[in-house]
């Protein structure tokens, strides 16, 4: 899917262009056509503003339509000041849980000085058919979703609040025994295609086949159009990913996931949350390190012991570089066990949940363009033991930055 090609900002004040034309030569290989032709609309550096507007007509990264990234010692973005982005811009919701708006300002999507790169905001759905061509919508309901100023022991990447999605309740105290929001007879006999998800990003939710026949439902999703900063090379928001399918469903299929889609003009829906084998986030993927350290509690089920072989303890490991706590965010099982992490079922004990910690997602844009951003956690194959993730800090990056997920630093 492809969002509308990128708009060209006009020039809002037609500007004389002598003092342009004299300086033009030095830095603009174009033939001089005549005394106002230094660029289009006497905008000498063809960054779609003239001056006085433009503050420096000579760098086409510098303009009231930039964005001012810190610690370059550049007003970026032409307000007189300079590295002062707006970085947090949370609203009071009028009603709870918010609005769609309030959710993308609650993860630091702000207006900046001069712009605003948030062009709407909604909720998502899924819809598909199942068994019998029946047709089958799971929207993102309003428990689902909560604007919050802490999780457990989690706080803000950035401003005061962040916002959580779950394919449950949000902020359940015992997500691993939640009911399907969408009933139990929900199915969607291929969410890969009606999602759609490309078959690399379909194999984060079959545990490594690339086919379809993945039923997904609880759906949660925050849609946002946004337009891209005139010098952005890259976006960048920060996650952390919870699961009770940990452990009783680690080195399994059919698993709950995150996923950031994004269509722009470099990507064309394609997940850009992923660990370091390109998969999308779930209790398999790389990055699921918030949990008890190996050997885990006495009893643990044997088959799953060694899913613990990458845990750093379940208030994260700074040393490690990875920040973030399960502790008191109902993915710790405090619920169900006195000693925060075990589950009995069927005899059999496993770890209750876990989490990924703080991740940051990085995908490439194109100056000026117009882009698609899906924010997604999902329930597969039914709607019990829930996932649930906390997204914040969103802001823009000089550089083409691309590729896996990373830790925050
Ligand atoms: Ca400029
Ligand atoms: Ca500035
Ligand atoms: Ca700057
Ligand atoms: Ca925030």
């Amino acid at each position: 899917m492809r969002v509308s090609r990128p708009v060209r900002v006009l020039a809002l004040v037609p500007v004389l262009a002598l003092a342009c034309a004299s300086e033009r030569r030095s830095f603009d290989p174009e033939p001089v056509t005549g005394e106002f032709t230094c660029g289009k609309e006497n905008d000498c550096d063809d960054d779609g503003y003239a001056a006085p507007e433009d503050c420096n007509d000579q760098d086409k990264l510098i303009n009231p339509g930039a964005y001012d990234f810190p610690g370059d010692n550049v007003d970026n973005d032409c307000d007189g000041t300079i590295d002062n982005p707006t970085t947090a811009c949370e609203t009071i919701p009028s009603e709870n849980p918010g609005s769609p708006t309030d959710f993308a300002r609650a993860a630091d999507i702000c207006a900046q000085p001069h712009y605003d790169p948030l062009i709407k905001a909604a909720w998502g759905q899924v819809k598909g058919y199942g068994p019998g061509q029946r047709l089958w919508t799971s929207e993102t309901k309003k428990e689902q979703v909560g604007i919050v100023t802490s999780f457990g022991e989690n706080t803000p990447r950035r401003g005061k609040t962040m916002m959580g999605l779950a394919t449950g309740p949000w902020n359940a105290r015992d997500p691993r025994s939640g009911v399907p929001l969408d009933g139990t007879e929900f199915h969607i006999d291929d969410a890969c295609k009606e999602i759609p998800l490309d078959a690399n990003d379909c194999r984060a939710l079959s545990y490594g086949s690339a086919g379809g026949g993945v039923s997904v439902q609880d759906w949660a999703e925050l849609r946002l159009w946004l337009k891209v900063p005139t010098n952005a090379g890259s976006g960048v928001i920060d996650f952390s990913f919870f699961s009770t399918e940990f452990n009783q469903f680690w080195n399994a299929s059919l698993n709950d996931a995150f996923f950031i889609l994004v269509s722009s003009q470099k990507r064309s829906g394609q997940n850009v949350a992923t660990d370091t084998n390109g998969l999308g986030v779930t209790v398999n993927s790389g990055f699921f390190q918030l949990c008890p350290k190996a050997p885990g509690p006495p009893g643990l089920a044997q088959d799953k012991a060694a899913g613990l072989q990458q845990c750093v303890g379940v208030d994260g490991d700074s040393s490690l570089g990875i920040f973030g706590s399960i502790r008191g965010t109902g993915y710790d099982g405090a619920a169900v066990s006195s000693d925060y992490t075990v589950q009995a079922v069927n005899g059999n004990k496993y770890v209750y949940g876990g989490g990924t910690g703080w991740l940051s997602a990085k995908f490439p844009t194109v100056p000026g363009e117009e882009l698609m951003v899906r924010v997604i956690v999902l329930d597969t194959f039914d709607g019990l033991k829930d996932s649930a993730v906390i997204v914040d800090g969103f802001r823009w990056e000089p550089d083409d930055g691309s590729g896996a997920s990373r830790p925050v630093r």
